[in-house]
């Protein structure tokens, strides 16, 4: 079975979706991929997981913010498809209106209350982690390969954060330990609305990488299953930053313009 069978961008994003991302930083498109699609690729994620074993951000023994499988699409062939999904890629190239390379795919797994306590992902944007120079045009795809209810750990958007100047950024960490709370570098951000978006499987929701973000915890007992991907702009560079063991043999500056990157 190949992934190109579902719908196709045309049919998905709407011109009023569109403006909903350049307006807001971040938009949910329904139903991007068809039940059996949704199946197939949720089947794939909990075998990877069975046989690499999660690896966890943000830890406690017990406790943990999401169980991750980091470039999950290097580890299995139907989240390869996944990742260059004819439909997600479309809509992610007409969102950027510009080139775009695949840069991670991350399976993003809140476990049911039932296996571990969850905590809230942490506030924070995306360009502040990435190991990247030139991402002006960067977004995530977050799949839902479950529903994803509020219950269960969705994740919220401060509308328009994605525009904010850049002195009220975080500059690229090195290293978590320089994290620094939303507050303190964006005095705005108490006083602006966040929506939370709960998505059906079988959902996409895209957020440009500077659009802070952040989830709840997983307070049912049954598992929050998605997918991270990260489509970065076509000419970014390497910058070393905080999660770089797989690139941080190239040169600061390096274009990302091999097969580990494919354009999309
Ligand atoms: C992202 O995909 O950018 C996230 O921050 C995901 C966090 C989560 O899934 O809880």
């Amino acid at each position: 079975m190949t992934a190109s069978t579902g719908p196709t961008t045309a049919d998905v994003l709407t011109d009023e979706a569109h403006r909903h991302y350049r307006e807001n930083g971040f938009v949910r498109i329904p139903q991007v991929l068809s039940p059996s699609e949704t199946e197939r690729f949720r089947t794939a994620s909990e075998e990877l997981i069975g046989r690499h074993g999660p690896e966890i951000w943000g830890a406690g023994a017990d406790e943990v913010q999401v169980h991750f499988v980091a470039q999950a699409w290097l580890k299995h062939e139907a989240l390869r498809e996944l990742a260059l999904h004819p439909a997600i890629t479309g809509i992610a190239t007409r969102l950027a209106g510009a080139p775009l390379r695949l840069y991670s795919t991350d399976i993003l797994l809140k476990p049911g209350r039932k296996d571990l306590n969850t905590l809230p992902t942490l506030v924070h944007d995306d360009e502040t982690g990435l190991p990247l120079d030139g991402l002006e045009k960067t977004l995530t795809a977050w799949v839902a390969l479950v529903d994803v209810t509020v219950e269960q750990g969705c994740l919220s958007y401060v509308p328009g954060s994605h525009l904010r100047d850049a002195e009220h950024r975080q500059t690229h960490m090195t290293s978590f330990a320089e994290h620094r709370a939303i507050e303190d570098i964006w005095p705005d951000y108490s006083s602006r609305p966040r929506v939370t978006v709960p998505l059906k499987a079988g959902d996409v929701a895209f957020h440009h990488c500077r659009t802070v973000h952040m989830a709840g915890p997983n307070l049912t007992d049954a598992p929050r299953m998605g997918h991270g991907i990260v489509y970065m702009d076509a000419g970014a560079t390497y910058r070393p930053g905080t999660e770089d063991a797989h690139i941080s043999h190239m040169t600061p500056g390096d274009p990302l313009d091999n097969e580990k990157f494919p354009l999309v």
